[in-house]
């Protein structure tokens, strides 16, 4: 059953650029509707500031309660967590395994929730089956998995991120493309192709690039963000269907950032009229030192230094955290730790494991809030 009457398709395309009666909007009005004593949650904040707020949900909400309520509670959009991804669907050539995505999308539709579908084409987490293909072949199951995977979920996905982080310039590629199965064999035509795959597969859907790393204001964090705008020219220019840019907010305080230089690189994408998606926030705490409530302190202060920049712009609308508990963040998970040489939990996320609230979430609050008044 589609989710959107006629007249809220044609929101979900307005929900941003120049679109004044959007999906924001109408959550937004419903929001107020409700009775004063309702209890505050992010996502009803953020609808009262013209942004939808929401997380990304993966098997966790349907095996602890706990963690559904929170979902149910605080959050307008979910965006699947893995259960998209190409080789946790087809870990084998003729596999696909739908089950994990179906039973997200079929708790956000009853819910009413937008659903971010991440995502189509990665150049990581590529199954092995898909080694050794001629071009042709790559080609061939490049569009085959995306006709299948967009048709499925039409009208029911709302917003997908066909590709997910085209950009690495470590991998030394021409024009910092990031190197993988889909590029390799196919060079940066992948993007183009892709985009215009799904929007003939769903032409209804809000189709997104998705990035990492734009918030560092040091060499590598650069390096992307000219490669973005960039292709966002290129494929604007070949008239490629394109309507967001996800920018995935790992907060790394480790690294360099400069705030007012990103609002910069914001106004130039929302220039190019996109929209633009704050997708994946969180932040790596590793570097704060001191008690619980010292570093809590820390990182609040940072996630409220960057959200109350980027709100500033008027294209920005969408924020969703990667994941809502520490407990579930995928800095918890075994490599990562290892990688990152952790020696105590990570608390990267606005409820800790118990979900409670965590100054975090009185930093999103106070941004969200702050918007209207800047
Ligand atoms: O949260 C995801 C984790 O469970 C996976 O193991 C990992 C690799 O597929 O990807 C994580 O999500 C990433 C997202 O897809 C893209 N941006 C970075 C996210 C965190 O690593």
């Amino acid at each position: 059953m589609r989710r959107f009457d006629q007249k809220s398709l044609l929101n979900r395309r307005n929900l941003l650029v120049g679109g004044t009666v959007g999906l924001a909007c109408t959550a937004a009005q419903s929001v107020m509707a409700q009775p004063s004593t309702e209890k505050k949650s992010l996502a009803s904040i953020a609808s009262q500031n013209g942004i939808i707020f929401g997380a990304a949900a993966a098997r966790e909400i349907f095996v602890d309660e706990s963690y559904r309520k929170l979902y149910l509670g605080e959050t307008k959009s979910i965006t699947t967590d893995y259960a998209l991804k190409f080789d946790a669907l087809r870990p084998e050539e003729k596999v696909f395994q739908f089950e994990g995505a179906d039973a997200l999308v079929e708790f956000a539709v009853a819910k009413g929730l937008i659903i971010r579908g991440h995502t189509l084409v990665w150049n990581e987490n590529s199954p092995p089956w898909l080694k050794n293909k001629s071009k042709a072949q790559i080609t061939k199951i490049m569009d085959e998995h995306i006709d299948k995977v967009v048709l499925r979920y039409k009208g029911k996905i709302d917003i997908w991120d066909v590709v997910n982080e085209p950009f690495w310039p470590g991998h030394n590629a021409s024009g910092g493309y990031r190197q993988g199965i889909w590029y390799d064999v196919l060079g940066k035509d992948y993007i183009a192709q892709a985009f215009k795959r799904a929007a003939k597969a769903d032409p209804g859907a809000k189709l997104a690039i998705n990035e990492a790393h734009t918030e560092r204001s040091d060499e590598l964090g650069l390096a992307i963000r000219n490669g973005l705008l960039r292709l966002i020219d290129e494929m604007q220019n070949a008239g490629i269907p394109l309507h967001a840019i996800g920018l995935q907010g790992h907060l790394q305080p480790q690294f360099p950032s400069n705030d007012a230089g990103y609002v910069k690189f914001l106004e130039q994408i929302a220039a190019r009229k996109l929209e633009i998606h704050i997708t994946e926030l969180d932040i790596d705490d590793t570097i704060y030192t001191g008690s619980v409530s010292v570093r809590d302190k820390q990182v609040a202060e940072r996630v409220y230094a960057y959200l109350s920049h980027v709100l500033t712009v008027p294209n920005v609308k969408m924020i969703s955290t990667w994941q809502l508990s520490d407990r579930y963040s995928w800095y918890n998970d075994t490599e990562v730790l290892r990688k990152s040489g952790a020696t105590r939990a990570p608390r990267p996320l606005p409820f800790d494991s118990d979900m409670t609230k965590k100054p975090m979430w009185f930093a999103i609050e106070k941004a969200l809030n702050g918007r209207k008044k800047i």
